[in-house]
């Protein structure tokens, strides 16, 4: 019931990380385009296959070579059954997603505070989301009402002819080159999520679009793996030209990130070739890191970040940046720039990472020697149990669909699903 919220609160209250005062309200009023880098891990970053970089434009933003972009090499995505749309539901209302199934879908019908909602209510940005899939997988159409996502351009908003299509849907390339009208018709402010998808497993691609030779390590899916990642950096590339043409490039936030891994544990031989060690359970949750990248416009990107995020700290960073303070709600992440962020990276089975030590399978690991620790201290069994019951609380809130008895503290107005709508006329 309604008290059970006040208890969520008040943990979320606590865990609260104030402002970085020099970056609260920097973005306040621009552009946010938000690219979802499909399956993509961080191990590729700087990866040389046969000589060659896999992916050399995203390296050359880690690499701050136009001095805007800042990166995260300690940031890790937390999804679970959900996949995608964990990832989305986790980096647009810092809670976490369930340990059965997909909120998306089961919770569908939920009230969310959501970051399109918020946005559009406090600072009347359009929000949008852009990809080409059908409309109602994941029950996105649904559950985006919820979230006060203003615009879905999902498939039918595509030439979706058989040439620009593989695996799930619409080729990134083609993705990205018919996204820009769209983008340019948007009232500004707006915040878009552009969200790729030919980098998904099985990594499909043609011979004539592959402009790296697949790895060898004999195992198909991962040796293909870096096939698609170039195809995807490729497209970027394209977009990012494409977005200076269309004059939206230099006066909006960009924000990269990886929404999940690609290379699941059943491929750990292989990922021992690539990687040149031993996939232990410690190893394969250090390779749970995705890119996390942001270019706030006016602000100098700061190169490497090395601090250790998640997907969670996503919304309330965002916030932050647009001046609206992240504890008039309810998010369990944490300003990735605040001097108070908290440095735990939760996993949706109990395990977590931080800067020092790792808890891998329910094991303790360090993370310095990658070995077991014998005896956890106090500390650690501690962090351990907090993480468990901040799993619950999250928990409660979407099983007892809690933010119907949460009233934001500043003019907040609950979101009414039945103003949205994502049927194309003449569809
Ligand atoms: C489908 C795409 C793929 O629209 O989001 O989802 P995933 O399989 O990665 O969850
Ligand atoms: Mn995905």
């Amino acid at each position: 019931d309604s008290s059970d919220i006040t208890v969520v609160e008040n943990y979320t209250a606590n865990k609260y990380a104030a402002p970085n005062k020099e970056l609260f309200g920097a973005a306040k009023g621009k552009n946010i385009i938000k690219i979802h880098l499909e399956s993509f891990q961080s191990f590729l970053i700087d990866y040389k296959l046969h000589g060659e970089e896999v992916t050399p434009f995203l390296n050359s933003l880690v690499h701050n070579e136009s001095k805007n972009f800042t990166y995260f090499d300690n940031f890790f995505h937390q999804v679970a059954q959900g996949k995608t749309a964990d990832a989305e539901l986790i980096m647009d209302t810092s809670l976490y997603p369930l340990p059965q199934g997909a909120a998306f879908v089961t919770k569908g019908n939920n009230t969310y505070q959501a970051l399109p909602a918020i946005l559009g209510q406090k600072q009347d940005y359009t929000s949008a989301v852009f990809h080409g899939d059908n409309k109602s997988f994941w029950n996105r159409d649904e559950v985006y009402k919820q979230f006060g996502v203003d615009k879905f351009f999902h498939s039918k908003y595509y030439d979706m002819n058989e040439g620009n299509t593989v695996n799930y849907g619409l080729k990134d390339k083609p993705f990205f080159k018919q996204s820009i009208p769209m983008l340019k018709s948007l009232e500004k402010p707006f915040y878009a999520h552009m969200m790729t998808l030919t980098h998904h497993h099985p990594y499909l691609i043609s011979d004539k679009e592959a402009s790296i030779k697949p790895a060898n390590t004999g195992d198909p899916s991962v040796d293909r793996y870096f096939q698609t990642a170039r195809y995807l950096d490729e497209s970027l590339k394209q977009f990012f030209k494409d977005l200076k043409e269309a004059g939206l490039y230099k006066d909006s936030v960009i924000m990269i990130y990886g929404d999940h891994y690609g290379i699941s544990e059943n491929h750990k031989k292989a990922m021992k070739q690539i990687t040149g060690e031993k996939i232990t359970d410690f190893k394969h949750t250090q390779l749970q890191r995705v890119p996390f990248m942001i270019k706030v416009p006016g602000v100098d990107g700061k190169g490497t970040v090395h601090e250790y995020t998640s997907q969670m700290d996503v919304m309330p960073t965002m916030l932050h940046l647009m001046g609206i303070k992240a504890n008039n709600y309810i998010m369990f992440g944490t300003d990735m720039f605040s001097k108070q962020h908290k440095e735990y990276v939760v996993f949706r089975d109990g395990d977590f990472v931080t800067p020092k030590y790792t808890m891998a399978d329910g094991n303790f690991y360090d993370n310095d020697t990658g070995k077991p620790i014998k005896e956890p201290t106090k500390n650690m069994k501690e962090m351990a149990k907090k993480v468990r019951h901040e799993l619950e609380l999250s928990d409660n809130v979407l099983y007892g669909d809690l933010l119907r008895f949460y009233e934001p503290s500043k003019s907040w107005k609950p979101v009414d699903a039945s103003e949205f709508s994502y049927i194309k006329k003449a569809e």
